[in-house]
This record gives C-alpha cells, sequence and structure tokens, in this order.
C-alpha cells in the first residue's frame, strides 16, 4: 500500500471538516426543535387545561346559582350577566391548580374555585359604580349598572357576595380544614381588612402622591388577598398539611402582586377593545401605579422578580407543581 499523497491527506482533512461541520448543525437544529416543541407543547398543553378548568367552572357556576327565570328573576338575570360576561376565571384557576398540587381533585375544590369567582366578580359590579370607579365597560361588555340600573347593580353585587358563602358552605369540609375555617378564609380576604381595605386605600389616594410602599398596601388587599386565598382555599380543599399551607400563601401573596403590577402595565399598554374594560383608566383617575411612580421597564422587572419568588415557593410540590407554576408564567406574559 503506498503512503498518502499530501493531496489525499488535504482532501480528507476537508472533507471530515465538512462532514463534522453539518453534523453539529443538524444535531445543534434538532436540540433546537426538541426545545422549542417541548415549550409549545407545554404552553398548549397548558393553555387547553386552561380552558378545561374555565369549561368546568361554568358549568358548575350555572349549576349553584339561580336560573335567570327563578323569580325575582330581574335579579337572577343581573347576577347572571356579568358572572358570565367572558371573565378570564384566574381566581378559580388558581384554586384548581392549587388543589392538584396537593393531590387533591377537581370536583372536591370545585365549590370553592366557584365562592371566590363570584366574591371576584361582586368586587367588579360595585368598583364600576358611579359612586366608585364609574366604569361603563367591562368583560368586553357594559357594565352591570348601565344594563340594569344602578339599585339592581348593588343588589346584583350583595347577592353574588352572599352566594358565594352559600357555596362555600355546601363544600364537603375537611378532617384539617372545618366549613369554619373554610368560611373564615373567604370572609377575610372580603372583608374590611383585605378587599375592602384596599378599596378604601384605592379610593383615598386618588389624585394624591402616595409613597411606593402605600402602594404596595394597596395591592396587597384589592388584588393579592383574593387570588392568595384561591390558593389557599385550593389547598385545603385536598386536605394540605401545613407546609404546603404555607407554599400556596406565599406563592398566591406573590402571584397576586405581580397580577397587579401586570394589570397597571396593561392599563397604559392596550386598548379597551383588548382588555374588554376601559384602558387608560388609571392616569385619568389620578391613580397611582407602578408604572406611574417606578416607570413601564421598572414595573415590568417588578413583576418578574415577584413572580420568580412565586416559584421559589413552589419547590415543595416538586412535578406537581408544574400547573401553578405555568399559570404564573401565563400571568406574566398575559396580554388582557
Ligand atoms: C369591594 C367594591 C370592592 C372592590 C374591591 C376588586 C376591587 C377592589 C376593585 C375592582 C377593580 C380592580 C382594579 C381590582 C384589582 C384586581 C383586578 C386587577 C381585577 C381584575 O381581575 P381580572 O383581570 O378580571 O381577573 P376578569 O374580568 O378577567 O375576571
Amino acid at each position: 500500500m503506498h503512503p498518502p499523497t499530501p493531496l489525499m491527506v488535504f482532501q480528507l482533512a476537508r472533507f471530515w471538516r465538512i462532514f463534522y461541520n453539518s453534523l453539529r448543525m443538524s444535531l445543534s437544529t434538532a436540540v433546537a426543535r426538541v426545545v422549542n416543541n417541548s415549550d409549545n407543547g407545554r404552553s398548549e398543553a397548558f393553555l387547553a387545561r386552561l380552558s378545561d378548568y374555565t369549561e368546568a367552572v361554568n358549568r358548575a357556576l350555572d349549576r349553584f346559582l339561580p336560573s335567570e327565570t327563578t323569580r325575582p328573576a330581574t335579579i337572577h338575570k343581573a347576577m347572571r350577566y356579568s358572572l358570565f360576561a367572558g371573565g378570564k376565571r384566574i381566581r378559580p384557576a388558581l384554586c384548581l391548580a392549587a388543589a392538584e398540587a396537593c393531590e387533591g381533585s377537581l370536583t372536591d375544590a370545585m365549590a370553592l374555585a366557584c365562592a371566590v369567582e363570584c366574591i371576584h366578580t361582586y368586587s367588579l359590579i360595585h368598583d364600576d359604580l358611579p359612586a366608585m370607579d364609574n366604569d361603563d365597560f367591562r368583560r368586553g361588555k357594559p357594565t352591570n349598572h348601565k344594563v340594569f340600573g344602578e339599585g339592581m347593580a348593588i343588589l346584583a353585587g350583595d347577592s353574588l357576595l352572599t352566594v358565594a358563602f352559600e357555596i362555600a358552605a355546601k363544600s364537603k369540609g375537611w378532617p384539617r380544614y372545618s366549613h369554619q375555617m373554610i368560611i373564615l378564609e373567604l370572609a377575610s380576604a372580603a372583608g374590611s381588612l383585605q378587599l375592602i381595605a384596599g378599596q378604601v386605600a384605592d379610593l383615598e389616594g386618588e389624585g394624591r402622591n402616595i409613597p411606593a410602599k402605600q402602594l404596595q398596601y394597596i395591592h396587597e388587599r384589592k388584588t393579592s388577598a383574593l387570588l392568595r386565598c384561591s390558593a389557599r382555599l385550593g389547598g385545603m380543599s385536598a386536605n394540605c398539611s401545613a407546609a404546603q399551607l404555607k407554599a400556596l400563601t406565599d406563592f398566591g401573596y406573590n402571584v397576586g402582586l405581580a397580577f397587579q403590577v401586570i394589570d397597571d402595565i396593561l392599563d397604559v399598554t392596550q386598548t379597551t377593545d383588548k382588555l374588554g374594560k376601559t384602558a387608560g383608566k388609571d392616569t385619568k383617575a389620578k391613580k397611582a401605579t407602578y408604572p406611574s411612580i417606578v416607570g413601564l421597564d421598572k414595573s415590568r422587572k417588578i413583576a418578574q422578580r415577584l413572580t420568580a419568588r412565586a416559584f421559589d415557593a413552589l419547590k415543595v410540590f416538586g412535578r406537581r407543581g408544574s400547573g401553578l407554576r405555568d399559570l404564573a408564567d401565563f400571568l406574566l406574559s398575559r396580554d388582557r
């Protein structure tokens, strides 16, 4: 056998370099494809899960509420008008995903998920009244008082708040969490130390320069309290341990704060059509928001930091926390 000539060595090296580079490129393309597909796969699976939650919650709410024709029909029409106007059902989703993280069932968590949504819808109806935020548009439709009149809208809100406790009382009750604890959980989130305290501070802060600390006080109560309560109730419906309840409390608290920061960002970056509620309201009402105090970029960073803290809280759940993680991720990047 002849020894290889310099030309043969050169051609072999060239062939090897071309072969190696094309192998490396197709490998990296394949890896990128797998990564992207799994990302898409994950978000598609999550969106499908969210839509399953929403459908199940809508069916359950329909069962829990008196029908539109039940006397007095006007009040039941008004309650159902706002409840089924197309809300995102984020609080029920949090409750259901928290139940799943604690190895509970959607069936057991459903009454509590519905109770929270009724309280949330009541707060929106009342918030839109002329005596409060005076808004004409909510969930993509004219506000409750625009359709049914102020008196009936007040009563529809009152009735949704009341029916929430009725629905919660129909839940099955759990060894670690009695009905008394469940009712207390809902009442304290909705009461004058939390949801209403936030609204009071919000009303009193209009048109005034308030420090970031006061803004956080408002967000903790006006928004975070009910999201935290939703996550906690989901855990309770799964008879969760004290450590799991603590994790859900931290998760819900941080996701709740991030949710309001994003809401404030969307108020200045999105249109009324997209949001289904009047955009630019905060600026018009001279409301203090994170974008108005620290600007848009810093607000986005704050929302990311809060979401990262929420993720940290999920460590105790391992893989079972994936639904909550996807939900927090989704809320951070939402556009309405
Ligand atoms: C007790 C009257 C009263 C009010 C309490 C909840 C509230 C305070 C005011 C409503 C308006 C507001 C800015 C609330 C903060 C929480 C928030 C961003 C609500 C909107 O929640 P989404 O986006 O709404 O989940 P949908 O319609 O999708 O359910």
